[in-house]
């Protein structure tokens, strides 16, 4: 090891004012060790450990005097079994462990290590050799990475940074912070997300670094040639993960840390909150609201003054005198409850909750043994360690009553966690940390993660068989095992809305693809025309909630009046109609990792222009939304990547790599139809299950190149998915200028009880003069002014033709 070089003095200073003593640098590396899918190097003292996780994925660890610490990971709960072929060699300049996919270069004069393509193109390298520095207070290590950013290089992911969606430039921190009313450029938020993608020459590469300490990142923000990224404690530790399409990345990063499991139907209906809806007449006045206005709603909420003097687990008898009666009529209209949970604990020898904690030892302490205390809603509080795996089974078992009581899901607040005061709990809390230990400094990012796991996890036993449905506003990598997430406390303006369609594009490809903003913004009046924009963005956001502050005016789709609230009623009836759609496309996220909302630069990386793009997203991989931004906004440019699109609202077919100009009354946000998909389509319901589906309507989008759609099906309710309880069908549509062909195969043993189809063909560039299914001709029985066609058959069909 060799000592600080003054080059780098300038660089990577820990934040918060610590000064660095002195930072100490790899030296050369003297020899390979191979164990397995391990190879360990050293320079005498240090070691550094490569491990081959996959042919795509590679793991660095360093370890400055040789001890590395026990392999564990809150996001990576087991690596993946790959079978992964390697070679070491060496020669004069470098070792070399190359995978099929990619090379892992040691340079022997300075131990830099770089990754390289098949191509021998190199798209990460270091800059500085790895180094660290002692901490002299609690042991252990800052450490840092420092690479090569090239001039064209851009970064995408970190979760949901309230910034532009290009990370270029920008330096960032991950602790998780109650960062009520944020402002643009804010920073750090609810969530620590330490993965990025980078992008450069076309190639794309990701870096999860997966260090739970107070981490921070720079883009080339203190100096443009270096991207680095270091952290308070921990390890140095990351997974080089390739490209070379940020597709690729994605899916590599969710092999790694999971994806979302699939939510109960109804979770992706409309659902409607507020701080607070109590007493209980409210509630059953909004629901009735919903059912009186004919506005679809799936969910709705109790904030936390539904509990007794906010004491988790508990209801206030004056304004909730008979709960279970109260969501039981709930239940019988469509409605879904959903209650807040948060993790503070009123300190109450009274309170059945606290005075278990208390004698089980739950709570968390200081490192001299003082419970970590302090204020919160409920007042004095103590705080479950829930990075105890004892403590999250305890807490899981305490949801029972509820679930007795019919509460269908749990909305998991305050848990970065936040404390009145002081923001949250002092570094020398101790925690458990499933029996790895540390101190809240390695546990704060995760808690928040561990509270709403113990949640999901209790909820998914005590429902049986059932889907929970659980959100939750702190997380870390692999929080989307347990649950959906929302933004946290935004406003109501105009550049909320916009900063919410960045976060959540931003979310999806740092693998957290169920979420959602607080639709209107959480603090603050929006106008009318600010929450129909809102609602008309969230139709498209994989989680569907509107949310406002106890201060602020009535936020139901119907408070503003008219044309806001037919125009909401549309588009909330858009989502509805879209439900199979976007099941398809979150089946397509849980089964194989792809994101629900993908940012223009996922389809054309290849355009740079595509790297600063941030309004446009599609919603799966067939519908290209475009929200309308500002307010008095009567049209707006739109991108549409290359291929051919319809516009939704007129069926207009448009050749896209190339903005185009699109109206955009109130009552219009641009949507584009990716030619040649099939977009299933269910009858509008007031909530889902309202009605028994007697067919699904199948919108078939002519294209003359070939097109694959999936369409997922199962009970929409328990796991039997996971016993192959399930139907994905394939729809595969091709055409000519004298035919169109649409194919469908499938896999899977469900069986929807729905017995036909409902087509509808748009685009077509002939007249149909016959249509002939499975061999057979059948009759349409509408053909439109629009030069739209209908007709019906089974879904079990394997071929339909129709003819010029
Ligand atoms: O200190 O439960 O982000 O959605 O309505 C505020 C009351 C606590 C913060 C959440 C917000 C919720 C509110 N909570």
């Amino acid at each position: 090891m060799i000592l600080e070089d003054e080059e780098f003095h300038h660089l990577n200073n820990p934040a918060d004012g610590i000064k660095p003593i002195v930072k100490k640098y790899l030296g050369t590396p003297n020899h390979a060790e191979q164990a397995g899918n391990k190879i360990f190097f050293t320079d005498g003292d240090a070691r550094v450990e490569v491990l081959i996780v996959t042919n795509e994925i590679i793991r660095v660890r360093l370890a400055p005097h040789s001890v590395f610490l026990e392999e564990f990971s809150y996001a990576v709960p087991e690596l993946p079994h790959a079978h992964v072929e390697f070679t070491l060699s060496e020669n004069e300049l470098e070792f070399r462990v190359s995978t099929p996919a990619v090379n892992c270069h040691i340079r022997k004069q300075d131990f830099f290590i770089s990754f390289s393509d098949k191509d021998d193109h190199v798209t990460s390298a270091d800059a500085v050799p790895m180094h660290w520095e002692e901490n002299t207070q609690f042991g252990g290590y800052y450490v840092y990475c420092t690479k090569t950013c090239e001039q064209q290089e851009s970064f995408f992911g970190l979760g949901d940074k309230a910034t532009e969606f290009n990370l270029r430039g920008k330096r960032l921190k991950n602790w998780n912070t109650d960062a009520y009313s944020f402002g643009f450029n804010q920073d750090p938020l609810y969530r620590s997300i330490p993965f990025y993608i980078s992008v450069s020459d076309n190639i794309a590469h990701g870096i999860f670094f997966d260090n739970t300490f107070k981490a921070h990142f720079d883009f080339g923000s203190e100096d443009a040639t270096k991207t680095s990224f270091w952290a308070d404690g921990g390890e140095l530790q990351y997974y080089y993960i390739h490209g070379p399409h940020m597709m690729d990345v994605v899916k590599n990063y969710h092999l790694l840390t999971g994806t979302h499991p699939m939510p109960p139907l109804w979770a992706l209906g409309y659902h409607q909150c507020r701080w607070s809806y109590y007493p209980e007449n409210k509630v059953r006045v909004i629901a009735n609201g919903f059912r009186k206005n004919q506005i679809p709603c799936d969910g709705i909420y109790l904030d936390i003054d539904y509990m007794d003097g906010y004491r988790c687990f508990t209801w206030s008898p004056k304004y909730f005198p008979n709960p279970k009666k109260m969501i039981a009529d709930l239940a019988a209209n469509g409605f879904k409850t959903v209650v807040i949970i948060d993790p503070g604990i009123r300190v109450d020898d009274n309170y059945s909750v606290f005075k278990e904690g208390k004698e089980k030892k739950y709570f968390c302490r200081r490192c001299d043994d003082y419970f970590m205390e302090g204020h919160v809603w409920p007042g004095r509080c103590q705080f479950p360690d829930f990075t105890n795996p004892e403590v999250r089974a305890w807490w899981g078992d305490l949801f029972d009553e509820l679930v007795e009581t019919g509460v269908a899901g749990v909305w998991n607040d305050m848990n970065e966690p936040a404390v009145f005061g002081s923001g949250t709990f002092p570094d020398d809390v101790r925690h458990q940390y499933d029996g790895y230990r540390g101190s809240h400094r390695k546990a704060h990012n995760v808690y928040g993660m561990q509270m709403v796991r113990a949640t999901y996890e209790g909820l998914r036993k005590q429902m049986k068989n059932k889907r929970p449905f659980t959100i939750t506003r702190a997380g870390y990598s692999g929080v989307q095992r347990y649950s959906s997430v929302w933004t946290g406390d935004n406003v109501a303006s105009w550049e909320h809305l916009k900063l919410g369609n960045i976060q959540l594009q931003r979310l999806s490809v740092s693998g957290i693809s169920f979420c959602g903003t607080d639709i209107g913004g959480f603090s603050g009046e929006p106008d009318g025309e600010l929450f129909t924009r809102w609602i008309q963005m969230g139709t498209f956001s994989p989680f569907m909630r509107a949310h406002s502050a106890g201060d602020t005016k009535e936020r139901e789709p119907w408070s503003f009046g008219e044309p806001y609230t037919s125009i909401n009623r549309k588009f909330i009836e858009l989502r509805y109609r879209l439900i199979p759609y976007l099941y398809s496309a979150f089946w397509e996220h849980h089964r194989y990792g792809f994101p629900i909302l993908r940012p223009l630069v996922m389809h054309e990386q290849e355009e740079i222009s595509n790297h600063f793009r941030q309004d446009e997203f599609t919603y799966g991989d067939k519908i290209l939304i475009c929200p309308v931004l500002e307010p008095g906004q009567k049209s707006r440019k739109v991108y549409l990547p290359k291929g051919t699109w319809y516009d939704f609202w007129t069926l207009e077919m448009v050749e896209g790599g190339k903005e185009v100009v699109v109206p955009t009354p109130l009552d219009i946000m641009p949507i584009f139809i990716k030619a040649g998909s099939v977009i299933p389509e269910y009858p509008v319901m007031q909530y889902t299950g309202e009605k028994e589906i007697e067919e699904v309507k199948l919108n078939i989008y002519y294209s003359d190149y070939e097109v694959n759609s999936f369409l997922f099906e199962d009970y929409g309710e328990t796991f039997a998915y996971e016993q192959d309880i399930y139907l994905e069908k394939k729809f595969v549509v091709n055409g000519d200028a004298a035919k169109l062909t649409i194919k469908q195969s499938m896999e899977g043993l469900y069986t929807p009880r729905y017995e036909g189809y409902h087509f509808k063909i748009n685009g077509l560039p002939f007249k149909p003069a016959k249509v002939v299914a499975d061999g057979k001709e059948i009759g349409i029985i509408s053909s439109n002014p629009d030069k739209t066609y209908e007709f019906k058959f089974s879904k079990n069909f394997k071929q339909i033709e129709i003819f010029k």
